[in-house]
C-alpha cells in the first residue's frame, strides 16, 4: 500500500523554476534581479520599481512567529504499523490491523530556548507525533519525561516564565540554571519530579534516536462497545536510550549546535531509519482508584513494575522533510486531534492544553486555516461549513451551512455506519470550585523512587547537575530552600548538593519512603546491543599502520558504525608501507564530543603521535574523561600510556588484548586481531564506562 501522506505532498511540490525565467509573483518575466531601478548610474532608487518592492516586501515577511515554547525542533515523516489489533482496547483505526501502515510526521524539540538556540542544553525534549490515520490526524504530543513539572494548566505561564531568560536582560538562552527558575521550584515543589529527570542525563540525551517518548498524560481508549480503559502511551527506542556527560554537552553547544538536529538527518539520509516501539501502560476502570497517588496527576508515572508496558507496534522515521519551514516549522500539533476510541480524563493539565494548542496555532501561524498547510493536511476527507478567513486556499463552492436543502443537505451528519467521533459518556457532577484534589499533594515520594532507582553514576550526575543549576543561582534563600525540599526527597542527596552550594546541610532529614523503579534507570534501557551509526574515530598521521586502520574500519563499518579517519590536515596521510590513508575529516574541524569512541593506531617505526599532538591527544583525552571507549593498537599504546599523568589509566598487562573500563588495548604489531575487535566492539555497544577513576570535570 502506497503513504498516502506522501502522495499527496507530492501535489504541493514547488520545484525550482528550470523550466522558464525568473518571474514576479504575478508572473511577469524579470531579466535584471541585482541592480535597482534607479533614476541615473548614481541617482536614488524609485517606487516604481515593482519588482524591487515585491521582492524585499516578500522577504520582510517571511518570519513567522516561533513558539512560545518548544521553538527549535527537527522533525522527519515515518510510519507506524501495529504488532497486532488493539479492539479489544480501542477502536482506533489505526490500532487495528498489523498489515496497515499509518503515514506519522514526527517533530522533536527543546523547550526553553529559541529558534536559534544549541541542541544539547540541558532541557526536556519534545516528542510530538502527528498520526495522518484514516479516520482523522491523531497527535500524540509528548516529551522524554514521562512527567511535567506542574499539575494544573493554568500554572502554565507561570511556570514558562520562570523558566524561559530572565525578563530584563534575556539571560539565559537554553538553560534552566538561573533564579527565576529555582524559586519558582523552591515554592512549587509538584515541580521536583520533573525537576529529577531534568537534572538526570535524561536531558542531555545523544540523540533524537536514543530517547524515550511518553503521553505523559493519562488517556483513554474506547473500544466499539463504548468500554474504556485508562491508557498511558511510551515510546522506547530501538537503540537504547542514551545520554552525553554534562561538560561534553556544554562544549558540544559550541563545536555542532546542531548536534541532534545533524544526528537526526545524517541517520535518514544514509538509510538507517530510527525505530521506536510504542507500548502502552494499561489499568481498567475499575482500577481507577487502586493506586497510592492520582492517575489524573501528570507529575506521577505508574511504576512499570506495577502495570507493565505491553508493546502494540513500532514507528520508523524513514523521510526528511524537504523544506524546514513548510514543514518543520508549520507543523501544528494539538492533544486535542484525537480520532475514535482515543479520549481524554480529566487531567487538569490535558484539559488546558485541549484550549492551548488550537489557541497558539492561530497566532503563529496566521489565522484559522493551517489544516490546509501540506503538513498539517489529513489524509482522510475533510468536509467542513468553516469558510474563508486568512490564508484560505480552497475555492469552497456551494452551501456553507447546516442544515442546508439548496446543497442537497451535505455535508450530512455521520453516524449511520458508527464512524464517527463519540465522546465517552463519562459521569461528571460536582461543584464548582478552585482547589487542588487532595489526591495530588504528594510531592516526594515519587521523586525518591526516581532517586532510589538510580544507579550510583547516574547518582552522581545528578547531584552534579543540581550542584551546577543551583551553583548558578545568586540568590541564597532560593538555594536553601530547594535544598530543604530535596531534603524530604533524599538526605544524602540533599547533604550532598548542600555541601556543593555552599548552604548548610539540612538537619533531621525526612526522606520520603523507600519505593524504587528499576525500569526507570538507564542501565535497564540499553537497546539492542547493537554499535550501529556509533561514530568511530581513528587519529591518523603520517607513518601510521595503514593495515591497522583499515582492519578497524572494515570490522566497525560491517556492525552498521560509522568510521571516520582524522589526522592534522585533510587529504591523505603516509601509509608507513609507502602507501597512503585516507583523511575523512582535519582534526581542527571537529573534536572528540562529536564522537562515540576513538581509537588511536600505532606504527611499525615508533609512535606516528606524539605528544606533541595537541589536537590529537586532547580528543584522547576528553574521549576518555567523558567515559567513551578508548583503543590503541601497537605503538599507540604507548601513546595513550603517555598520558597517564593526566589521568588516562591503563591496565598494566602489555600483550594481547586487555580491556579494561572500556579502554581496549593491544601492542601487537599488524592489523587488529580479531580479539581486540570483538573487545572495541563490547565497549562501544556499552556506550559508555563509568567506573573510571574521575579526571577533571
Ligand atoms: Fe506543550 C508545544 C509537549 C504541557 C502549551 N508542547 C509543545 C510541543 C510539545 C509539547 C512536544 C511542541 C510541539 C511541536 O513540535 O510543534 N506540553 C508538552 C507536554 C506537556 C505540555 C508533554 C505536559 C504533559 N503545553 C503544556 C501545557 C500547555 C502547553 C500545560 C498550556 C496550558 N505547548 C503548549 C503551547 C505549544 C506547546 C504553547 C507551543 C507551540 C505549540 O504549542 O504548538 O501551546
Amino acid at each position: 500500500m502506497g503513504d498516502r501522506k506522501q502522495e499527496q505532498r507530492e501535489t504541493f511540490h514547488a520545484d525550482d523554476p528550470r523550466g522558464g525565467p525568473l518571474t514576479t509573483d504575478q508572473g511577469v518575466e524579470v531579466d535584471h534581479t541585482d541592480d535597482s531601478l534607479a533614476a541615473g548610474e548614481r541617482g536614488p532608487t524609485l517606487m516604481e520599481d515593482f519588482h524591487f518592492r515585491e521582492k524585499l516586501t516578500h522577504f520582510d515577511h517571511e518570519r513567522i512567529p516561533e513558539r512560545v515554547v518548544h521553538a527549535r525542533g527537527a522533525g522527519a515523516y515515518g510510519y507506524f504499523e501495529p504488532y497486532e489489533s488493539c479492539a479489544e482496547f480501542t477502536r482506533a483505526a489505526f490500532l487495528q490491523d498489523p498489515s496497515v501502515r499509518t503515514p506519522v510526521f514526527v517533530r522533536f524539540s527543546t523547550v526553553q530556548g529559541p529558534k536559534g538556540s544549541a541542541d544539547t542544553v540541558r532541557d526536556v525534549r519534545g516528542f510530538a507525533t502527528k498520526f495522518y490515520t484514516s479516520e482523522g490526524n491523531y497527535d500524540l504530543v509528548g516529551n522524554n519525561f514521562p512527567v511535567f513539572f506542574i499539575q494544573d494548566g493554568i500554572k502554565f505561564p507561570d511556570f514558562v516564565h520562570a523558566v524561559k531568560p530572565e525578563p530584563h536582560n534575556d539571560i539565559p538562552t537554553g538553560a534552566s540554571a538561573h533564579d527565576t527558575l529555582w524559586d519558582f521550584v523552591s515554592l512549587q515543589p509538584e515541580t521536583l519530579h520533573a525537576i529529577m529527570w531534568l537534572m538526570s542525563d535524561r536531558a542531555i540525551p545523544r540523540s533524537y534516536r536514543m530517547m524515550q517518548g511518553f503521553g505523559v498524560h493519562t488517556f483513554r481508549f474506547v473500544n466499539a462497545d463504548g468500554k474504556g480503559t485508562f491508557v498511558k502511551f511510551h515510546w522506547k527506542p530501538r537503540l537504547g536510550v542514551q545520554s552525553l556527560v554534562w561538560d561534553e554537552a556544554q562544549e558540544c553547544q559550541g563545536r555542532d549546535p546542531d548536534f541532534n538536529r545533524r544526528d537526526l538527518w545524517d541517520a535518514i539520509e544514509a538509510g538507517e531509519y530510527p525505530e521506536w516501539e510504542l507500548g502502552v501502560q494499561l489499568v481498567a476502570e475499575e482500577d481507577e482508584f487502586a493506586f497510592d497517588f492520582d492517575l489524573l496527576d501528570a507529575t506521577k508515572v505508574i511504576p512499570e513494575e506495577q502495570v507493565p508496558v505491553r508493546p502494540i507496534g513500532r514507528m520508523v522515521l524513514d523521510r526528511n522533510p524537504e523544506n524546514f519551514f513548510a514543514e518543520t516549522e508549520q507543523v501544528a500539533f494539538h492533544t486535542a486531534n484525537v480520532v475514535p476510541g482515543i479520549d481524554f480524563t480529566n487531567d487538569p493539565l490535558l484539559q488546558a492544553r485541549n484550549f492551548s494548542y488550537l489557541d497558539t496555532q492561530l497566532i503563529r501561524l496566521g489565522g484559522p486555516n493551517f489544516a490546509q498547510l501540506p503538513v498539517n493536511r489529513p489524509v482522510a476527507p475533510v468536509r467542513t461549513n468553516q469558510r474563508d478567513g486568512y490564508h484560505q486556499g480552497a475555492i469552497h463552492r456551494g452551501t456553507n451551512y447546516f442544515p442546508n436543502s439548496l446543497g442537497g443537505g451535505c455535508p450530512a451528519h455521520a453516524g449511520v455506519d458508527g464512524s464517527a467521533y463519540t465522546h465517552y459518556a463519562e459521569r461528571v457532577d460536582g461543584a464548582k470550585i478552585r482547589r487542588r484534589s487532595p489526591s495530588f499533594q504528594d510531592h516526594y515520594s515519587q521523586p525518591a523512587m526516581f532517586w532510589n532507582s538510580m544507579a550510583d553514576w547516574e547518582k552522581q550526575h545528578i547531584v552534579a547537575a543540581f550542584r551546577f543549576e543551583l551553583g548558578k543561582v545568586g540568590a541564597k534563600e532560593v538555594r536553601a530552600r530547594t535544598v530543604e525540599h530535596l531534603a524530604k526527597v533524599n538526605g544524602d542527596l540533599a547533604s550532598q548538593v548542600a555541601r556543593g552550594i555552599g548552604v548548610p546541610e539540612p538537619s533531621g532529614t525526612e526522606a520520603a519512603d523507600k519505593l524504587s523503579s528499576p525500569a526507570l534507570s538507564l542501565e535497564s534501557l540499553r537497546g539492542d546491543g547493537s554499535i550501529r551509526t556509533r561514530q568511530i574515530a581513528v587519529l591518523v598521521t603520517d607513518g601510521v599502520d595503514t593495515a591497522q586502520v583499515d582492519s578497524v574500519r572494515e570490522a566497525l563499518t560491517a556492525e552498521g558504525a560509522i568510521v571516520e579517519a582524522l589526522a592534522p590536515t585533510d587529504g591523505t596521510v603516509a601509509g608507513a608501507h609507502g602507501d597512503r590513508c585516507e583523511v575523512d575529516r582535519a582534526l581542527p574541524t571537529v573534536a572528540s564530543v562529536l564522537y562515540d569512541a576513538v581509537v588511536l593506531p600505532g606504527g611499525p617505526h615508533g609512535t606516528p603521535h606524539t605528544a606533541a599532538d595537541q589536537d590529537a591527544m586532547r580528543f584522547v583525552r576528553d574521549a576518555y574523561r567523558h567515559g567513551k571507549p578508548v583503543g590503541a593498537l601497537g605503538s599507540g599504546v604507548g601513546v595513550l600510556a603517555s598520558l597517564e599523568p593526566e589521568g588516562v589509566r591503563l591496565s598494566a598487562e602489555f600483550h594481547h588484548t586487555v580491556s579494561d573500563q572500556g579502554v581496549v588495548t593491544d601492542t601487537s604489531p599488524g592489523p587488529a586481531s580479531a580479539d581486540f575487535l570483538e573487545a572495541l566492539k563490547a565497549a562501544v555497544s556499552a556506550h559508555r564506562h563509568w567506573g573510571r577513576p574521575p579526571v577533571g570535570s
